[in-house]
């Protein structure tokens, strides 16, 4: 029996807690309850391990590495600490970090199977990235659009599904992809590769902010991260109608990663911004990027369905994806949030040279990257990635921009969305059951011309068959293997 009074039955009872979470709220509870233990044993590794997990578990890979780093100082014995400060710095990008520490335990270990296998996939991930360094400084890199002949692939008699019309995406074709993606099956990789260089054109022309301008009667809806969860995609434009002329859309980062059908999620987003250039936005999200793609499941995802060369190119469009919006001059968009420093203006996004894999600081990297804090003044991210800022900072930035306020994704609600810093700070997030374990509502918001006042739209999961999220994600991020 359980017995939330006492310390000691305290500690008991969050440990049993900590093994069967099944939401967001259970993860939350048990960095409160270990937070609280801690208060009384401070010196307690395993707290500071178990608490490092539910950092891990809830994204905050920034404190998951802090814990996981002051676990294995308090005992150098406590293997699990070695293993949860590698998941951190895995999640982090920082591989060679993340080797040091499977060494450790390999050493301590050598008849650890388990030990050893992360050992090797870490050691092979280190030595691929040692590989792509070397090319990127030996030449330019070569995109691969220069070495695929798209015209003279054919498309075999027995395929049967949707194809562009005299090489164009039309609505038509929208239609029939997205009813073949509903049952599951696999657009043609010549169709695949013709949205992806056409798409690619397309968003290469756009600056690094975008502009646009609602008229009166206008209205746009503004979707956060959709994480590759096609059918709750499916769902919203059930809800709020297809993507069209009349009916436009912005879609804020985060597309792929985590969800199992993000392929289906990208190619459908892909088409309908060649389809409707003008009235169907998409801007870059932190999962838009190589590192992410390769732990989270995109790239894993790609490579099953397609090919390798095919993930690349994903990656080279990726980089074009504009990292913020400006709606009337009054609403700016972007994925993560505001600026690691004061002063930066509408004209230094403009002047962001983004076609790159995104830097490990400046203001790219907050864009993608950075989120909003109740406290003023900025902190350290829980992330370990940008900055955590505050609603002064908030304040000041719309003030010397002249914007209302701002609108960002990044973060999972339980309600799916948030209003914070006195209604200066929107969060929306279009992923409900996040992971399908989550248990949060989804959200969009609506925009009009006339008067800029956000209107919240709420849903919720709705079933997908039966792939679970993560399924082609490193296996050293795959639930369990933590
Ligand atoms: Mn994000």
């Amino acid at each position: 029996t359980l017995n939330y009074r006492g310390k000691r039955n305290k500690c008991n009872y969050i440990t049993v807690y900590c093994n069967f979470p099944v939401s967001d709220k259970d993860y939350e509870n048990a960095i409160k309850y270990y937070t609280e233990a801690l208060e009384i044993n401070p010196d307690n590794a395993i707290y500071f391990g178990n608490r490092s997990l539910a950092y891990l578990r809830t994204e905050c890979y920034g404190y998951a590495l802090a814990d996981a780093t002051h676990a294995v100082e308090l005992d150098k014995n406590y293997i699990k600490g070695y293993y949860r400060r590698a998941t951190s710095n895995m999640a982090l990008g920082k591989f060679k970090a993340a080797l040091k520490d499977y060494e450790t335990v390999v050493k301590v270990r050598p008849n650890d199977k388990d030990a050893k296998m992360k050992y090797q996939e870490c050691s092979k991930i280190v030595k691929q990235k040692a590989f792509e360094r070397a090319i990127a400084s030996d030449e330019l890199k070569r995109s691969v659009v220069d070495s695929l002949d798209i015209e003279s692939m054919t498309i075999e008699d027995d395929y049967c599904g949707p194809k562009l019309e005299d090489g164009k995406v039309t609505l038509t074709f929208m239609k029939e992809m997205m009813k073949w993606f509903k049952e599951q099956k696999k657009l043609h990789r010549k169709c695949a590769y013709q949205i992806l260089v056409q798409v690619k054109e397309v968003l290469a022309k756009l600056p690094s902010l975008v502009e646009i301008t609602l008229k009166e009667a206008d209205k746009i809806t503004i979707c956060g991260d959709t994480h590759g969860q096609y059918y709750d995609l499916l769902n919203i434009f059930e809800l709020n109608g297809l993507p069209s002329e009349t009916n436009p859309y912005l879609f804020n980062g985060d597309f792929v990663d985590r969800g199992s059908f993000s392929v289906e999620v990208i190619l459908t987003l892909f088409g309908f911004k060649l389809l409707y250039p003008d009235c169907f936005h998409l801007l870059r999200g932190n999962h838009e990027t190589d590192n992410m793609n390769q732990m989270y499941g995109f790239e894993g995802e790609v490579k099953a369905k397609y090919t390798p060369q095919m993930f690349e190119l994903f990656s080279e469009v990726f980089q074009w994806l504009p990292l913020a919006q400006c709606i009337n001059g009054k609403v700016l968009v972007m994925h993560g949030g505001l600026f690691s420093e004061d002063g930066i203006t509408l004209e230094d996004i403009r002047k962001i040279n983004r076609n790159r894999q995104p830097p490990d600081s400046g203001p790219m990297c907050d864009l993608l990257w950075s989120d909003p804090q109740p406290q003023d003044g900025r902190s350290v991210s829980k992330r370990g990635v940008s900055c955590q800022f505050g609603p002064d900072v908030t304040r000041k930035f719309l003030e010397q921009n002249k914007l209302e306020y701002i609108i960002r994704s990044h973060e999972v609600k339980a309600e799916g969305y948030e209003v914070t810093h006195a209604g200066k700070c929107i969060t929306v997030f279009s992923a409900p059951n996040y992971c399908d374990q989550i248990g949060n509502k989804g959200a969009y918001i609506h925009l009009r011309g006339s008067n800029l006042i956000p209107e919240f739209h709420q849903f919720t999961a709705v079933p997908h068959p039966n792939v679970k999220p993560m399924a082609y994600a490193n296996t050293l991020m795959q639930l369990g293997m933590m």
